[in-house]
């Protein structure tokens, strides 16, 4: 055992000893204020033994969506610890919204240290996307941010998939050490503690223990560093709550309203033909109206969460659709939540597209187009970040009959993979 590593069960965020934290969050626990991280009735604090806190306890039993009593800038404090501590780091990048969850600090944070990228929730893109063309898509995208990962990998956590080759990358890195400290890292809410709940329950037929990371669809569950010691495959994890990217739609609503943004199955995508004069709708938090076309039309393919309404329409009706039906068909927001987007402001931008190139919505998903150039009129919710990149999900997709079909030689790792 790698003694001056090993750390006691429980720590704060200065590493000192602490015995009473939640083990689902990582929060203090307390029974002063049902209001803070970490609340437990004091006749449950009575019982004594895996004691996990109320927040936790509603979001596992009754899926309530609690929201985040924690800031950023702890967030980034707790990260900057785990990756100063670690051996070796996870960096856990979202496949379904990369715009909105790669961050550069990372970078800064690990020192030069080594750490492996994560691309998660695999299982989202579309079934005919080329998993070796998103991997290499997605190291491209590091290098571009900065960013040297020792490798780059694709998982799906949910089914554990990925996480043998993710395992046996992360040995061969660290194997001067007997008993690795990996901080689990990236943003919130891209899968994180589902990672590391998976490898709590490796080979173990029940599952993970029911004392392990609690996971939900929100961001902002995790709200402390969580170290877990794992025998059984000889590394120490650290499960950290994450940081917040910035720019991210999701992160600018309440929880509720948030929801319906995050997938949970694979993402929508369609293919629009679009000429000058022609808007496309992404529910009620994105208009894409297009302004020009080099050539008679382009074509435009969404990826966005299969929750979210896409309506064509045209340039001079779109504000007078979006006013009479937000909130109704036009979703999301639902009725509910569209005076909270409404009350962000919008804000405009003219996007130059050529074909090839996606345009990313952090929180929401991304549009790529394909044939023709062009440009776009875009309108978003004030303060969501966009990008120009490079399609994440290749040319050879959508590309004519059979186009996308994973060459023979994907088709062998994709067996492996599944
Ligand atoms: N489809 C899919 N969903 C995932 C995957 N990993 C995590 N999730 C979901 O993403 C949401 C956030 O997961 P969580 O582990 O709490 O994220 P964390 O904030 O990074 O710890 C939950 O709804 C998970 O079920 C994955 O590989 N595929
Ligand atoms: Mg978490
Ligand atoms: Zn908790």
């Amino acid at each position: 055992m790698n003694g001056e590593n090993k750390l006691p069960p429980e720590f704060d965020s200065q590493g000192q000893g602490r015995s009473d934290r939640c083990p689902g969050c990582g929060a203090p626990l307390q029974i002063h204020d049902p209001a803070a991280p970490g609340y437990v009735p004091p006749e449950v604090w009575d019982r004594g033994e895996n004691v996990i806190c109320q927040r936790c306890y509603r979001i596992r039993n009754y899926g309530e969506q609690a929201s985040t009593a924690v800031g950023p800038e702890y967030l980034a404090q707790l990260a900057r610890e785990a990756l100063q501590r670690c051996d070796l780091a996870w960096i856990v990048v979202d496949l379904a919204d990369v715009c909105g969850s790669l961050d550069g600090r990372l970078c800064q944070w690990l020192a030069g240290k080594p750490f492996i990228c994560v691309g998660n929730k695999a299982d989202l893109l579309p079934s005919r996307a080329s998993f070796s063309e998103v991997r290499q898509w997605l190291q491209a995208r590091l290098q571009a941010c900065g960013l040297e990962p020792a490798e780059t990998l694709l998982a799906d956590s949910r089914h554990g998939r990925g996480l043998q080759q993710l395992l046996s990358a992360s040995l061969g890195l660290v194997e001067q050490k007997r008993h690795p400290l990996i901080a689990v890292a990236g943003a919130t809410n891209t899968g994180k503690s589902t990672l590391t709940r998976f490898f709590l329950g490796w080979q173990r037929p029940q599952g993970p223990p029911a004392g392990g990371p609690t996971v939900s669809r929100l961001a902002g569950t995790t709200q402390g560093n969580i170290f877990l010691d794992l025998p059984h495959l000889s590394i120490q994890l650290m499960d950290t709550p994450g940081i917040v990217p910035g720019g991210r739609l999701t992160d600018l609503l309440s929880p509720g309203c948030a929801l319906p943004l995050v997938p949970s199955h694979p993402l929508h995508t369609r293919l629009y033909r679009l000429r000058p004069g022609q808007t496309l709708l992404l529910g009620g938090v994105a208009a894409l109206d297009v302004a020009a076309v080099e050539g008679p039309d382009s074509v435009l393919l969404v990826f966005v969460s299969s929750e979210v309404r896409v309506h064509r329409t045209t340039s001079d009706r779109w504000r007078q659709v979006w006013e009479r039906n937000c909130g109704l068909w036009l979703v999301p927001p639902y009725a509910a939540c569209r005076q909270e987007v409404e009350s962000l402001g919008w804000q405009e931008e003219t996007v130059g597209l050529q074909p090839g190139q996606d345009l990313a919505i952090a929180g929401v998903g991304w549009v790529s187009v394909r044939r023709a150039a062009l440009r776009l009129r875009l309108s978003i919710p004030q303060g969501v970040r966009t990008e120009v990149r490079p399609a994440q999900v290749g040319p050879r997709f959508h590309e004519g009959p059979g186009a996308g079909v994973p060459r023979s030689r994907d088709m062998g790792r994709l067996r492996r993979w599944r």
